[in-house]
């Protein structure tokens, strides 16, 4: 199949340029610019062609951090890995990089094992694994190198959540040194998890119980304070380390000062972070528990450092950590005891929306945009020039985007399996017209195209920022 997509705005990380692009299988064939006269020529050979005028043709959108039917607590996160796939096409994001859970006592490699059988052929876009680190002992240490021969080479570990997940200094020292030695990524959720369990214990001994202690409990001081000491052991031990969801302002400082001496610290943060705020966590008649993610949302004053931390790259990544959990049946299992709400939010869909209007409101560069939604993540988890451009050779992953197109979200016409959205009556300016994955165009004018098992695991290299 050779598809023609003519007329639109070419954007990637470098920019925006006037270009047809022609589409020859699962590839881009080759680019031409607009007077070049070239599209001419390829248009009696295309099957199809796609007028773009008025459009942005981006590459796909990459969400390195989901969690699709993530076990939490009993129960598990609403999207499987159809459901969420597909409704990151709907929102044009081609790939997702989601999480295997190690659960103590078991070994990585059956833990990868299992993730394989829960996505393999149910997909629709490309997927990867990084790997949730719970449990390190020898065995786990080993079992990181053959991970990341098996193009697994990012490891999430937890200084929060004392007693499931939270490991300690020294056992995140060790798996640092074991990923500086195998050229792995240590991800880091940054809470000071042991402070954190005594403020949630005396909530609710004095009878706070409502989804807003969340966000009291978890303050912003604690997130800087274990992201400063997990960018200390990661000096220590020569590791680089990313921080998964930062969310504060003085996590941020604590990564730009590393960044300004010369680590290699890298940090992501969350559309949740830039648009809703821990108002929402106060939201009456345990609405707020929609909104209980971790690290909780915070205070709007910390919304134009993360803007900021965006233009300045010391946020490098955009993803969603989209974890959903209905509000129906299970938020409502910390109805009376906000430590038991599921945590974490749905978003898969909504964030190249979402950052496109950072772009309206002069926040973002067009380019930046496309840099922090796909080109970035895409060199960071060693997925690029594959995914994360539109260049001749690269996978044809591509968004046709209408930046003028208005549209309201809402749960009544969202495609994630959730029954709230997190940005209800948010009104939006643009909207994804058109994606293909790998060639297929998977959206189109409203209507799905894709299906389950089109998406293909990907073995990522290294992190590119690295060598
Ligand atoms: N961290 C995540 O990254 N996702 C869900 C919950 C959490 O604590
Ligand atoms: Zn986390
Ligand atoms: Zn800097
Ligand atoms: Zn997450």
């Amino acid at each position: 199949m050779r598809i023609l997509i003519r007329n639109g705005t070419v954007v990637t990380a470098t920019g925006a340029s006037e270009a047809d692009v022609l589409v020859d299988g699962e590839r881009i064939a080759a680019l031409a610019a607009r007077d070049s006269g070239l599209a001419d020529a390829w248009s009696p050979t295309a099957d199809r062609v796609i007028d773009a005028a008025g459009r942005y043709v981006l590459p796909g959108g990459i969400d390195a951090h989901t969690h699709m039917e993530m076990p939490f607590g009993g129960t598990f996160s609403a999207d499987t890995f159809e459901t969420g796939t597909t409704a990151a096409a709907w929102g044009g994001t081609t790939t997702i990089i989601d999480f295997a859970v190690q659960a103590k006592g078991t070994s990585l490699l059956s833990t990868l094992d299992k993730w394989h059988a829960k996505a393999d052929g149910n997909c629709a876009i490309d997927y990867g694994f990084h790997m949730i680190v719970s449990d390190v002992n020898d065995t786990t240490l080993k079992e990181m190198e053959t991970c990341v021969d098996a193009g697994v080479n990012s490891f999430k570990m937890f200084m929060a959540y004392p007693g499931v997940f939270y490991a300690t200094d020294g056992e995140i020292l060790l798996a640092m040194q074991k990923a500086a030695a195998t050229g792995g990524l240590v991800m880091m959720h940054a809470e000071n998890g042991i402070a954190i369990d005594q403020l949630v214990a005396q909530a609710l001994a004095a009878g706070r119980t409502d989804p807003v202690q969340h966000g009291l409990t978890r303050p912003p001081e604690l997130e800087g304070e274990a992201t400063s000491r997990a960018i200390a052991l990661a000096k220590v031990t020569g590791s680089p380390l990313y921080i998964v969801h930062l969310s504060a302002a003085q996590a941020l400082d604590a990564v730009t000062e590393a960044r300004d001496a010369g680590q290699n610290v890298f940090a992501e943060t969350c559309p949740q972070y830039l648009y809703l705020s821990i108002e929402d966590l106060a939201r009456p008649d345990f609405e707020g528990a929609k909104y209980v993610a971790s690290p909780p949302l915070r205070p709007r004053e910390h919304q134009p450092s993360l803007w900021r931390g965006l233009r300045t790259n010391d946020l490098s990544v955009v993803s969603t950590d989209h974890c959903p959990f209905c509000f129906n049946e299970q938020k409502e299992l910390g109805r009376g005891d906000f430590a038991k709400i599921p945590n974490g939010m749905p978003g898969v869909e909504h964030r190249m929306d979402l950052l496109h209007q950072g772009v309206v409101a002069g926040e973002l560069s067009l380019a930046r945009w496309v840099e922090v939604a796909s080109t970035t993540p895409a060199r960071m988890f060693g997925l690029y020039p594959r995914k994360g451009t539109i260049a001749p050779g690269s996978d044809a992953d591509i968004v046709v985007y209408d930046p003028t197109a208005r549209q309201t979200l809402s749960a009544a016409t969202h495609h994630m399996n959730v029954d709230y959205s997190a940005y209800e009556g948010m009104e939006i300016t643009g909207r994804v017209e058109t994606v293909l994955s790998r060639g297929r165009v998977v959206v189109d004018a409203g209507a799905f195209h894709g299906g389950a098992g089109h998406g293909r695991f990907l073995e990522r290299e290294l992190c590119q920022y690295l060598s």
